[in-house]
């Protein structure tokens, strides 16, 4: 065993999975808050929405590429520094730059405004594969951000050949 955690990959069948404010890493199903205020801190901070998350099936047992769009509903601009992801021991985000798929230390989000890792433009590339990708499973990540702290997200793995989710603003 290595030290890094690895993630269950609960069979959930959400496209639309957000939960805010949450430290850990949840295990099994993840419950759907988006829109919630109940938790509500003193200093608004956030919601960020995260909609139209797939992961496409990979053509390899190494790594897969994970997509969705990011809705900053904040008067706050903010910045995805870091994911992780339950699928693989490792996880980057790369960003189109120069005509060339970078590593990105951030990915910002404009206050009131939304920002998409779309083929051509950005994934999350999850490295070193724990297991075999197919359809009708599911990849948890956790996002995190500047601003609004960490993010849990649940992506279906999709076909090669399936059409992507549409992302919704929220
Ligand atoms: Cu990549």
């Amino acid at each position: 065993m290595d030290a890094v955690k690895r993630l269950p990959l609960p069979l959930v069948a959400a496209v639309l999975l957000i939960v805010a404010g949450l430290a850990g890493l949840v295990r099994g199903a993840i419950p759907q808050a988006a829109g919630t205020d109940a938790a509500a801190p003193a200093v608004p901070r956030g919601p960020i929405v995260v909609s139209g998350a797939y992961v496409r099936e990979p053509a390899n047992g190494i790594n897969a590429a994970a997509y969705f769009t990011i809705y900053n509903t904040t008067g706050v601009a903010d910045v995805l520094t870091t994911v992780q992801s339950g699928a693989g021991a490792q996880a980057s985000l790369h960003v189109e730059s120069s005509g060339a798929m970078r590593n990105s230390a951030g990915l910002s989000i404009p206050a009131q405004g939304s920002a998409a890792l779309s083929p051509g433009k950005g994934h999350v590339m999850i490295e070193k594969l724990y297991g075999p990708l197919k359809p009708g499973q599911s990849v948890n990540f956790q996002l995190t951000f500047a601003k609004a702290g960490q993010l849990l997200l649940t992506a279906p793995v999709i076909a090669v050949t399936a059409p992507a989710p549409i992302a919704v603003a929220p």
